[in-house]
């Protein structure tokens, strides 16, 4: 016997997963984690007997419900189930699943649309932050067509701008953690910085890397993951994170000099595969990193001018640009906001069927 949870397939960004009402999954953590790796097939690298798609980027969970907090439409608890491990991390935010948090939100009934544009004040329940999410409602239902195209996904979709607030230390306590703009681990220059994911950046030169490799190359680099697992496991206790053996944060990010005209270009690992193309916090991070006199990036990134500037962040499979406003009242820059666009598609919507030995229902 199986039992049947509603479940939504969403793509956000350019990541990919199931959607569910909070209400629809067990109430006891430990019985949902069960479900969760059920529904998506792990532990298994090839998460042949669930919904996973085999990757890191498509092996993830929104959790929605109406908001507890008074400035927020709904609440969003992302869940990052380990392909190969029998474990669920929610010590993170997904920037990309979160685009399908607005359509899910207006398709569900949970919120109405409003005029053309519909805006979606979404409480991220793992950092305890907010995102506003403009998603467009022409005719008082979600448009998922239109021309915006995002570097990642094949064709073009309607845009979803998203906005982040107050998104500095988010997980670790501090903009910079350490204290330092750029810190020194296994002799090679960091900087560790959480504006909104945690991230280690390394000049990928300084690694004997050029930083342009692809995807597939630096999967295979055994040699380099080494290095890279070493330095993270350093840097999480410097960064408040604790032991981080077992954690899916920091993030690690090779930066290298732009060569499409962005601002830096990067290769990014969440933490231990390459990602494809890079997290949108993950890019609002490296950004702010930009932007913060004494990082690693100095000298290697070209800054726009202005108070508000957009920068192109450079990955495996083009770019992600960010614009950050910038706050130099006080004698150094802070970041106020961010802002990025993605863009999100309804794929499937019916029940997904776990096992009742794992959960026997509601
Ligand atoms: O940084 C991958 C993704 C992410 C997270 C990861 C993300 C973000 O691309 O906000 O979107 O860093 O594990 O979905």
């Amino acid at each position: 016997m199986q039992v049947r949870i509603p479940c939504v397939q969403m793509r956000g960004g350019t990541s990919k997963g199931a959607y569910f009402l909070a209400s629809d999954l067990p109430a006891d953590p430990a019985v949902r984690d069960r479900v969760l790796l059920a529904v998506m097939g792990s532990p298994d690298i090839r998460q042949i007997d669930g919904i996973g798609g085999a990757d890191p980027l498509t092996s993830k969970v929104a959790i929605v419900s109406a908001s507890s907090r008074p400035d927020a439409d709904v609440d969003y608890l992302f869940a990052q189930v380990v392909v190969n491990e029998a474990r669920v991390d929610y010590g993170q935010n997904c920037g990309n699943m979160l685009a399908g948090v607005g359509p899910y939100a207006i398709e569900t009934g949970m919120i109405a649309a409003t005029g053309d544009t519909t805006r979606v004040a979404i409480h991220m329940v793992n950092t305890g932050q907010i995102a506003v999410a403009s998603v467009a409602t022409p005719g008082g239902h979600v448009e998922y067509d239109g021309d915006q195209r995002i570097d990642g996904v094949p064709g073009t979709a309607a845009a979803i701008p998203l906005e982040f607030r107050d998104t500095a230390g988010s997980s670790c306590g501090a903009l910079l953690p350490t204290g330092n703009a750029q810190d020194v681990i296994d002799g090679i220059a960091v900087t560790c910085i959480d504006n909104g994911m945690p991230l280690v950046l390394m000049r990928a030169q300084d690694l004997g890397r050029s930083g342009y490799e692809t995807r597939a190359e630096l999967d295979a680099d055994d040699e380099l993951k080494k290095r890279i697992e070493a330095i993270r496991l350093k840097a999480g206790p410097m960064m408040n994170l604790g032991d981080v053996a077992a954690r899916t944060v920091p993030k690690m990010c090779l930066v290298s000099p732009p060569t499409q005209g962005g601002a830096i270009n990067t290769r990014s690992f969440i933490p231990h595969r390459c990602h494809a193309s890079i997290g949108v916090l993950g890019a609002v991070s490296v950004a702010t990193a930009v932007a913060v006199p004494g990082s690693v990036c100095e000298g290697v990134a070209v800054m726009p001018a202005g108070d508000a500037p957009t920068l192109g962040i450079e990955h495996p499979t083009g770019e992600l640009s960010v614009q950050l406003n910038l706050d130099r009242s006080g004698g150094s820059v802070q970041v106020s906001s961010a802002a990025l666009i993605r863009t999100a598609r309804w794929l499937f919507d019916g029940h997904v069927h776990v096992p009742q030995r794992v959960w026997p229902g509601k």
